[in-house]
């Protein structure tokens, strides 16, 4: 240390008691040849700037010192810590349930945004009523990890048995993924659960004879690394809808026309071996692609290819059920339905 300019004073943190104590190690800047040591002052507090010290005055310098205490962060710090030590025990416990009730409402508030984004609530439903007036109430669908779509559409009302159930992933699927049709405890999936080719949809037959009611599809769907996810939907059958179909039962073969953006008739029924032509009278292209938008997986063979103004498609249908289809170009507005009986 420099003598006659050191004016170094070390600050300790003061013990766990009150009033705060603090230590102060100087050198009086007048009369260098005095070197107090160290002193405890109980503080701060201006009062404490003249002391007289082994019978010796060091003027100014306590009050430097002082200044210098009550100016500096460590004594910002210094008040606060003594603030809290000060604190009564009940005053603590409050402060700290306060704290945590702020983070909880923070943490509740993240989460509850989260589910909201992903439309995973299953609290809720919806009703629905069909063309006879018939009411359903559907549960909100339950996605799995990797869902895409499904078809039939979740909340549905068919005037049909469904020929499938389908449900289309964004990741490969492996064994033993599974797909349950239900209702009234009664399971109407015939047959075993079938992975695609293309490992991205599964399905499974339904009973031809299943009657009308609301159906719930419960599911699991596995991955290569052997891990599975549950998810469901529900759909309703409503065969007293099939008398607002276009009747074109008795016929071998009907036309269905693809113009102004709308197939025309757009729900029909037919009998079993019926062949569908469909033409496009637009300038636009259309299609015929099964649901579900955009994977077309209800019945993959039913697909056609893109079709230019008087272009056509057929296709001959073979098993009794409903087939809803749309077209991809126009998958919001532009879609139809085939009932065969
Ligand atoms: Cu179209």
């Amino acid at each position: 240390m420099e003598r006659g300019r050191a004016q170094e004073l070390a600050l300790s943190t003061p013990q766990r008691r009150s009033p705060p104590r603090r230590t102060l190690s100087y050198t009086c800047p007048k009369s260098p040849e005095y070197n107090y040591g160290i002193e405890t002052i109980e503080g701060p507090k201006s009062g404490a700037v003249t002391q007289l010290l082994n019978g010796v005055t060091c003027p100014g310098f306590y009050a430097q010192v002082d200044r210098k205490y009550l100016n500096s962060k460590a004594v910002s710090l210094q008040k606060i810590h003594a603030m809290i030590i000060g604190m009564s025990k009940l005053v603590k416990i409050v402060l700290i349930i306060l704290v945590l009730v702020v983070l909880a409402a923070g943490v509740w508030l993240f989460f509850i945004k989260d589910d909201d984004g992903k439309g995973n609530s299953a609290t809720s439903s919806s009703t629905s009523i069909s063309t006879t007036g018939k009411s359903f109430t559907f549960a909100n669908p339950k996605k799995s990890a990797h869902y895409e779509s499904n078809a039939p559409a979740h909340g549905s009302i068919l005037a049909g048995v469904p020929v499938n159930i389908v449900i289309d992933f964004n990741f490969d699927l492996a064994r033993p993924s599974s797909i349950s049709i239900v209702s009234e405890s009664k399971e109407y999936g015939v047959g075993d659960t079938a992975i695609d080719q293309n490992k991205l949809s599964m399905r499974r037959g339904m009973d031809s004879k299943a009657p009308d009611g609301l159906y719930t599809i419960n599911y699991t769907a596995c991955w290569p690394d052997g891990s599975c996810h549950d998810g469901s939907f529900q759909f309703a059958i409503d065969s007293k809808q099939a008398s607002d179909f276009t009747d074109l039962r008795g016929q071998k073969e009907v036309t269905i026309h693809m113009s102004d953006i709308k197939f025309s008739p757009t729900n029909i029924r037919i009998n079993y071996g019926t062949k569908v032509t469909w033409v496009n009278d637009d300038g636009v292209d259309h299609f015929v692609n099964t649901d579900s938008h955009p994977a077309h997986t209800y019945l993959p063979g039913m697909n056609s290819r893109s079709l230019a103004k008087n272009a056509t498609y057929a296709y001959t249908f073979t098993q009794n059920g409903i087939y809803p289809y749309h077209c991809s170009a126009h998958a919001s507005t532009m879609s139809g339905t085939v009932l065969v009986d």
